[in-house]
């Protein structure tokens, strides 16, 4: 019987690696088992906690494996298979993600097969293929696929002690619900905006836009989640939890609320009506967390992120008003601040009372606008060290904090900040924010937060 295992990394830089979910893992294997049943043995392998070291000792023989791509994955990824093409030389290694997307010649020297874009239905032909022994070098979807003609991803791939975890839905303002059962979850895919330092314009280059799961769907995958894992409260991780369109948008919450769970998301700025606020809290949404990116308004639009600060004020005081918990999302060091970045931020957030404040050190991420582009952002040199391009948590919270590029001394908007500079803004909005109770970190110390 053909043996499959995809393999799931460490993720030794996070602080927490099990507060996410392997949802293209589920995903992929779902898809396998529906297409081919118990014709083929497979398995999730889940490498998370486990020293890098010691990882061959988990993995079990198989025909094929597979690998999801991350850049901050790849030189882990990398030298597991230099491990396993010596323990297990006739195996084939199968890659698709982010990173394959990005970098396509680095990451076809390595792999067997590299599976582009959408891997929904390309990961069946594959399989296929190689039953026949004749698995292609590469294979690329047939234009976008439609995510409602998939089954819920399946989670018994994992022990559920996996999936269902306490402290999910912690809150700053209410106590009680970090002890309920929860876990992660996605009913959307994509997004329709392009902001230069997010990795979706080239990790979804080849269908933009943004999908929703039908709604009747989204119901049944909450309740498989109460039935089978005993979940009361969902943090969902969609970049944008609501449908773009208002009815839409009702319908999706509605099949929410019908379940009777609890649960927590992210959205834009933009992207919240007072109406749809109002739902969002019936339905059962008890924290929402916003990318307001920066006070700058400069930021805002060098970034192309298409909201105004102001709406950022108005949503924050909307969300509070329907008891709903409003976090922000802050990024300091992007191009454009001005030298009073540090006291502008402070007074918004002192004006705006947000409950709760991520605060991100600017990174350029491979897969987006400003790392393919530099120039245009006034960015001299970027760093092409994978392992070093995004701050890994456990780096960034326990170690010295560093950049991972330069900007050029004179940028399009005037003098470019030191890394200096940008690290000791950094310090003093974080210690004011921690001194003030409002600081992610706090809130979370035992475990790792989800990013945008
Ligand atoms: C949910 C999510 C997570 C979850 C689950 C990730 C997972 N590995 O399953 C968690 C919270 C764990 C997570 C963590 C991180 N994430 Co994340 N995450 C996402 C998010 C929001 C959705 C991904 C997802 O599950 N989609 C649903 C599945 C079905 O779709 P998919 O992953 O795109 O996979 C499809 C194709 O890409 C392809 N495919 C992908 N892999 C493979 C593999 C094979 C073999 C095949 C056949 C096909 C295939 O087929 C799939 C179906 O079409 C994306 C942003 C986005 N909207 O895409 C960011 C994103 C992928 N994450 C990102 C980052 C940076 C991270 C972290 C490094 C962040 C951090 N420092 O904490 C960590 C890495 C942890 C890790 N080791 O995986 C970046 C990737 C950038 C990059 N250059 O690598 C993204 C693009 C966010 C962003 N805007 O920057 N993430
Ligand atoms: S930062 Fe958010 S809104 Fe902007 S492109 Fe990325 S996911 Fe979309």
């Amino acid at each position: 019987m053909l043996k499959i295992g995809f393999i799931f990394p460490s993720s030794d830089y996070l602080f927490d690696p099990f507060r996410g979910d392997p949802f293209t893992h589920f995903h992929i294997l779902t898809i396998l088992e529906d297409a081919f049943g118990s014709a083929i043995d497979l398995k999730l392998i889940d490498l998370r906690g486990i020293k890098r070291y010691f990882a061959k000792y988990h993995i079990p023989e198989c025909n094929v494996f597979l690998h999801s791509v991350y850049t901050l994955d790849f030189a882990e990824q990398r030298g597991i298979i230099e491990i396993l093409r010596q323990q297990y030389p006739d195996a084939l290694h199968i890659a698709g993600g982010p990173h394959a997307n990005f970098f396509p010649d680095e990451c076809m020297m390595i792999f067997d097969s590299v599976i582009f874009g959408e891997g929904d239905d390309t990961i069946v032909e594959a399989v296929r293929d190689l039953k026949a022994g004749k698995l292609k070098r590469i294979y690329r979807p047939n234009g976008i696929v439609d995510i409602n003609v998939y089954s819920c991803d399946r989670r018994h791939f994992l022990p559920k002690s996996a999936t269902a975890r306490k402290n999910v839905l912690t809150l700053r303002n209410k106590s009680g619900l970090e002890n309920l059962w929860g876990t992660t979850a996605m009913f959307s895919r994509g997004c329709p905006y392009r902001c230069s330092f997010c990795a979706i314009e080239y990790a979804r280059r080849e269908a933009p836009g943004i999908r929703f799961r039908k709604p009747e769907y989204v119901e049944a995958e909450i309740e498989y989640l109460k039935k089978d894992y005993g979940i009361q409260g969902l943090s969902l991780t969609d970049e944008i939890v609501f449908p773009l369109n208002p009815k839409a948008a009702m319908r999706h919450l509605e099949a929410i609320g019908r379940t009777n769970i609890l649960w927590r998301g992210q959205c834009r700025v933009d992207g919240v009506t007072p109406e749809i606020a109002s739902l969002a809290r019936q339905s059962g949404c008890v924290a929402l967390g916003m990318g307001v990116e920066s006070v700058a308004q400069r930021c805002l639009d060098i970034i192309n992120k298409q909201v105004s600060v102001q709406k950022a004020r108005e949503t924050i005081a909307m969300l509070k008003a329907n008891d709903i918990e409003a976090r922000m999302y802050l990024i300091i060091g992007l191009p454009g601040e001005p030298d009073d970045i540090v006291e502008q931020t402070w007074s918004f957030i002192r004006e705006t009372q947000p409950d709760l404040v991520y605060l991100g050190l600017f990174t350029v991420r491979p897969g987006t606008e400003m790392f393919n582009n530099p120039e245009k952002f006034g960015i001299a040199s970027v760093s092409y060290d994978w392992e070093n391009t995004m701050h890994r948590r456990r780096g960034n919270q326990e170690n010295k904090k560093q950049l991972s590029f330069k900007y050029a001394p004179v940028t399009p908007w005037g003098r470019g900040m030191s890394e200096e500079e940008i690290i000791r803004n950094h310090n003093e909005i974080y210690r004011r924010v921690k001194e003030a109770g409002l600081s992610s970190f706090e809130l979370y110390k035992d475990s790792n937060i989800t990013d945008d």
